[in-house]
């Protein structure tokens, strides 16, 4: 290969800049969150032309759009109602910012710029969100525009933005996990906790599971004719959005049915506990003695006691 040739080859990978799209600094959000859009200019137009103007189209999975004015720029914006209104701060917003013209300002063709703007993605956010861009120059202009298909590149490509799905929240919360210790030879076990519905849609919890038990019922306590019985609650334990409901001993419970070891006092164990909206929620159940009533207050003074005794 000539001098001449090798020189030509270093050239074109010096000119990787004609390769560098538009894109976003951080391609990457979550649904239901805040985002910070920071769109990176590489490149004037074909022939060096400068950049004079910038405009980015905003989709309606990204919300409460605000743009960040820059130096010796123009700033517009066009609104467009939202097909569906977004709450936020109590408020419903049924318009949004659609599209964000910086205008009147100059990048060189071998200098690098960036726009930016804040929004908030949408809780049903999802996949790949595309933010077209024109950028004009004082001579033509580049449309990042394309959207590409499987298997094809494109020359052009759309800045994207890819959302992931949230981490959901919890709508229970679980507190106080206990259960009783168990005499040798027992076949069933129980379980007590505090649970608060902290959604805003009934729930229900439905059964638990655990690996030192067959399965966890939910049970109550009540009156039978004159005697305390307990009995399965087949429908499970239903939970008003705010409601707290504690399972306790003589109430309701849980019951470990075909436990497959004795509970020793001290000694914990994990399960999870299935509910119908909020899904299955991991706990970890501390074995408390006999006699416990609690795992607080009474109950403790109780188990002290009979430890100083
Ligand atoms: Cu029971």
């Amino acid at each position: 290969m000539s001098r001449f040739l090798l020189a030509a080859c270093a050239a074109s990978l010096l000119a990787l800049p004609v390769q560098a799209h538009v894109t976003l600094e951080k391609p990457e959000a979550v649904a239901g969150q805040s985002y910070k859009g920071v769109l990176r200019l590489g490149h004037g137009c074909d022939g060096g032309s400068p950049t004079t103007s910038f405009s980015v189209e905003i989709p309606e999975a990204l919300a409460l759009v605000r743009p960040m004015p820059k130096a010796g720029w123009q700033l517009s914006v066009e609104n467009a109602p939202y097909t569906k209104p977004i709450s936020a701060h109590g408020k419903e917003i049924t318009s949004g910012v659609k599209k964000i013209t910086w205008s009147g300002g100059r990048v060189q063709d071998g200098e690098y710029d960036e726009f930016i703007f804040v929004g908030q993605l949408r809780d049903e956010a999802s996949g790949p969100i595309y933010l077209p861009v024109v950028q004009t120059c004082e001579k033509g202009e580049w449309r990042w525009v394309d959207v590409p298909k499987a298997g094809q590149s494109t020359r052009a490509p759309a800045p994207v933005l890819r959302v992931a799905a949230a981490q959901k929240q919890s709508t229970m919360r679980v507190e106080q996990v206990w259960s009783r210790a168990t005499p040798n030879g027992a076949n069933v076990g129980a379980g007590y906790l505090r649970l608060t519905n902290t959604g805003s849609a009934p729930d229900r919890l439905l059964s638990g599971a655990t690996d030192i038990a067959n399965r966890i019922e939910v049970h109550e306590m009540a009156m039978d004719n004159g005697v305390m019985k307990m009995r399965a609650l087949s429908d499970g334990l239903t939970l008003a959005p705010g409601q707290s409901v504690e399972l306790k001993p003589g109430g309701y419970h849980l019951m470990l049915m075909g436990l497959k070891q004795p509970l020793k006092e001290g000694a914990s164990f994990s399960g999870t506990l299935k509910f119908e909206k909020a899904g299955d929620v991991p706990v970890t159940f501390n074995v408390l003695g006999m006699g416990a009533a609690a795992p607080s207050g009474g109950a403790k003074e109780m188990m002290d006691h009979s430890h100083h005794h």
